[in-house]
C-alpha cells in the first residue's frame, strides 16, 4: 500500500482578486494531488479574514487565530487592501499580523522572464534574465516603531516619527540566507542594496555585516550598490544580477520594479519563510488586491500559482514544483496570456490551460517515487 503524505494548508484569500487567484492555485494543487495517485494530499482550511471581515468584526485576525494558523504546514495568502479601510490598518491588520509574529524573516521574490511574455526591456529579447530579490521581512523600515503628535504642538504642527530598526542579527541572518541561496544558483553572486551614504547608522551596519559575511563565502561574487543605482541597474544591466538582498522597504520597491520589467506584477511569486520552521511559512503573489478588476474574473493567476509551486518546494515536493513552473512556461510560450500581458484569457481559462499542461507533462514524465 502507498503511503500518503498529507500537507495541511491554511488558505487566506483576503481582499479583491485574492479570492480568485487563491482558488486558481488551489485548483493546481488539487491536480498535483490527483496526479500523485494517492501519494500526496492537501488538506485546505479556509479563513475568511479580509477587510470585509474587519468591517464586520473589528479585527482581521481573531483571538486565537494565530494559534490556529500555527497548526498548519503552510499558509497560502491572496491579497490585502481595500478602499474602505486605510492601507496601514489593513496591511498591519492582516499580512504583517502574520509575517511579524511568525518571524517569517526571509521574503523570497524571484523575478522570472517567461516565454511568450513581452518585457519592456529590449535586452530581454536576446538575453537570459532571471534573478531573485531577497527581502528582509522582519525589521528595517517595517519595524512599526514611531509615533505621531509627539510634541503636542497642536494642529498644523504635527510631528511624526517612523524609525527603521536594523539589528546585527537581523542583517546577518538575511545576508547569510542570500549567500546560501546564491551558492545554489548557476551565477554565484550576491548584490547588496544599501543607502549608507545618507543613512549613516542602520545602513552602515547593514554594509558592515555584508562585508563580514562575504568573507565566509569567497566562492560567491559580491557587490554593494546604492538603492538608487540598483533601480537603474535593474533596467540597464539586469544580466549582472543573480541574488539581490535588500532591506524590507528597498526590496519591496525593487521587486515590484523587477516584476514590471518581467512583464507584469501579476507574474510575481513570493515566499515569506521562517527558515527555522518554528512557524509555518506563508506563500502569496506579490501583487495586491487590485480593486479595479476585482470580481471580473480577469486577474492573472500566474503569481499565485507560482507561489503555490514555491510552497511545494518548501514541502520537499521539488519535482512537482518544477512541473508547475514548466506548465506555466508552456502555457505562456504557446501564447495563452491573461489581459495584463496583452492576451484575452480570463483567470479560469489561464488556470485550466496550466492544469492541462500539468497533466500533459505528468503523462510524459511522471514524478518518480524516489524523488518523494
Ligand atoms: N499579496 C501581497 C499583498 O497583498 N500586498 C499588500 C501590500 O500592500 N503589501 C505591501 C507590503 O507588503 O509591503
Amino acid at each position: 500500500m502507498t503511503e500518503t503524505q498529507t500537507f495541511s494548508i491554511a488558505s487566506i484569500p483576503g481582499d479583491g482578486i485574492g479570492g480568485e487567484v487563491v482558488a486558481a492555485g488551489l485548483r493546481v494543487l488539487d491536480t498535483v494531488a490527483k496526479l500523485s495517485e494517492g501519494t500526496i494530499a492537501f488538506e485546505i482550511t479556509e479563513y475568511p479574514w479580509s477587510s470585509e471581515y474587519y468591517l464586520e468584526h473589528g479585527h482581521y485576525v481573531p483571538e486565537g487565530g494565530l494559534e490556529e494558523l500555527q497548526g498548519h504546514d503552510a499558509i497560502y495568502f491572496g491579497a490585502v487592501g481595500s478602499s474602505e479601510v486605510p492601507d496601514h490598518t489593513s496591511l498591519w491588520g492582516l499580512r504583517l499580523a502574520i509575517t511579524q509574529p511568525f518571524d517569517q524573516w526571509a521574503n523570497i521574490r524571484p523575478v522570472t522572464f517567461l516565454p511568450g511574455v513581452e518585457s519592456p526591456l529590449r535586452k530581454a529579447d536576446d538575453t537570459d534574465l532571471d534573478w531573485v530579490v531577497v527581502r528582509e521581512n522582519s525589521e528595517g523600515e517595517y519595524a512599526g516603531m514611531g509615533g505621531r503628535n509627539l510634541s503636542g504642538r497642536g494642529p498644523g504642527n504635527e510631528v511624526a516619527l517612523q524609525t527603521s530598526l536594523h539589528t546585527e542579527k537581523g542583517c546577518e541572518r538575511i545576508i547569510r540566507f542570500a549567500f546560501d541561496l546564491a551558492r545554489t544558483r548557476a551565477v554565484k553572486k550576491v548584490s547588496s542594496v544599501t543607502k549608507s551614504n545618507a543613512q549613516q547608522y542602520g545602513m552602515v551596519l547593514w554594509d558592515e555585516v555584508f562585508t563580514r559575511i562575504a568573507k565566509e563565502y569567497r566562492d560567491v561574487e559580491t557587490e554593494s550598490v546604492l538603492v538608487d543605482a540598483m533601480s537603474a541597474k535593474f533596467v540597464l544591466h539586469p544580466e549582472d544580477l543573480s541574488v539581490v538582498v535588500a532591506s524590507n522597504l528597498h526590496a519591496d520597491i525593487l521587486s515590484d520594479l523587477g516584476s514590471a520589467l518581467a512583464g507584469s506584477l501579476g507574474l510575481a511569486a513570493s515566499a515569506n519563510l521562517n527558515p527555522e520552521k518554528r512557524f509555518p511559512s506563508m506563500f502569496e503573489p506579490v501583487h495586491g488586491s487590485a480593486p479595479d478588476i476585482a470580481g471580473q474574473g480577469v486577474s492573472n493567476p500566474i503569481g499565485a500559482i507560482s507561489s503555490a509551486s514555491l510552497m511545494l518546494d518548501q514541502f520537499g515536493l521539488t519535482a512537482e514544483a518544477l512541473q508547475i513552473r514548466q506548465a506555466i512556461e508552456n502555457v505562456t510560450g504557446a501564447g495563452i496570456l491573461p489581459r495584463d500581458l496583452g492576451g484575452d484569457s480570463n483567470t479560469l481559462e489561464m488556470t485550466e490551460a496550466i492544469v492541462a499542461q500539468l497533466e500533459a507533462i505528468h503523462a510524459q514524465t511522471p514524478v518518480p517515487s524516489t524523488v518523494k
